[in-house]
């Protein structure tokens, strides 16, 4: 299973998500500080939401295989800027949540301009979508191993 970082504001429904994949009962719970949990890194939306420890966020990133961006279906606008998928060296997924809330294709076009290629779309509450996140950190094939040529 690849490791995955959520990233979002607060509220935006991390936690919840986290809940879901793990299998949990979703309840309510502030995340307080970085949270490491078997294949999942839960982050405070403070993170997000501050510009210095925004940038923690990246070196964070070292620690997983995959960072999801997340944006609540019902948001009014979205933290994260054009093209900012390219500041870590890590795959980027976007996830649109609360999908019960509103269309979710505005926070999707969102994702995609700050450069997500693959956007998921889930209702923690119900489990909707959530098995398409689980699939598709099973089925991504780790980055290939550069093999140096050893020197005769
Ligand atoms: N209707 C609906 N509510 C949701 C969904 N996901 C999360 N919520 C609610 O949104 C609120 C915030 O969810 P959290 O998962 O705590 O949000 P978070 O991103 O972890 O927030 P911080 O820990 O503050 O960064 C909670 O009351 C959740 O019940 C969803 O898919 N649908
Ligand atoms: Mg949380």
């Amino acid at each position: 299973m690849k490791k995955l970082l959520l990233i979002g504001r607060s509220g935006a429904g991390k936690t919840s998500l986290k809940q879901a994949l793990r299998g949990d009962t979703v309840h309510y719970q502030k995340t307080q500080g970085m949270v490491f949990e078997d294949f999942l890194i839960d982050s405070p939306g403070e993170y997000a939401e501050n510009h210095d420890l925004g940038a923690a966020l990246c070196l964070y990133s070292y620690e997983a295989d995959v960072v999801a961006l997340l944006i609540a279906a019902d948001d009014d606008y979205s933290l994260f800027p054009p093209c900012i998928t390219c500041m870590v060296n890590r795959e980027v997924i976007g996830i649109v949540t609360k999908i019960d809330k509103a269309d979710p294709r505005r926070a999707e076009r969102w994702l995609r301009l700050s450069g997500c290629q693959r956007v998921f779309a889930v209702n923690s509450l119900t489990g909707e979508g959530v098995p398409a996140v689980l699939e598709h950190l099973q089925n991504n094939k780790k980055p290939t191993k550069i093999v140096q040529n050893k020197e005769k």
